[in-house]
């Protein structure tokens, strides 16, 4: 009996430590940011297998949705209603590029960083609408560690 609680009280200790070790990251999707109009706040996002981003309808008329090969091939793409929160949980690492449909040629995108990226080359060669080009452009700049790693 004393053997079965213990081993109880170890399950329950490692349900708690896993729930407290994935994250939830929210970002806000925004019609003006400190960035400038039409933002994903923040941007750009690094976590680990398992965390969960919630983009979050702070402002109307925006969407959070997948970009066509800017996620690892073993991810499911994801498409997230206007104007509502969508929340994704990331569990495959990789770089995922999210888009706002209706201000996507605007630049709103967000980068989304998961552990280790394999994909980084593959997500940084799809080619990209207007303004989406330079704003991804930078926030694969702010990657140079990462960059290397992948290699
Ligand atoms: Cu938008």
């Amino acid at each position: 009996m004393r053997k079965v609680m213990t081993l109880a009280t170890i399950a329950v200790l490692m349900s708690v430590a896993g729930a407290a070790a994935a994250a939830e990251v929210e970002v806000k999707m925004l019609n003006k940011g400190t960035e400038g109009l039409m933002v994903f706040e923040p941007a750009l996002v690094k976590i680990e297998p398992g965390d969960t981003v919630k983009f979050v309808a702070t402002d109307k008329g925006h969407n959070a949705e997948s970009i066509k090969g800017m996620l690892p091939a073993d991810a499911a793409p994801f498409v997230g209603k206007n104007g509502e929160d969508v929340t994704v949980t990331f569990d495959k690492p990789g770089a995922y590029g999210v888009k706002c449909l209706p201000h996507y040629g605007m630049g709103m995108v967000a980068l989304i960083v998961v552990g280790a990226p394999g994909n980084l080359a593959e997500a940084k060669a799809v080619p990209q609408v207007g303004k989406a080009k330079q704003v991804f452009a930078a926030l694969f700049e702010k990657l140079p560690t990462q960059a290397a790693a992948a290699k």
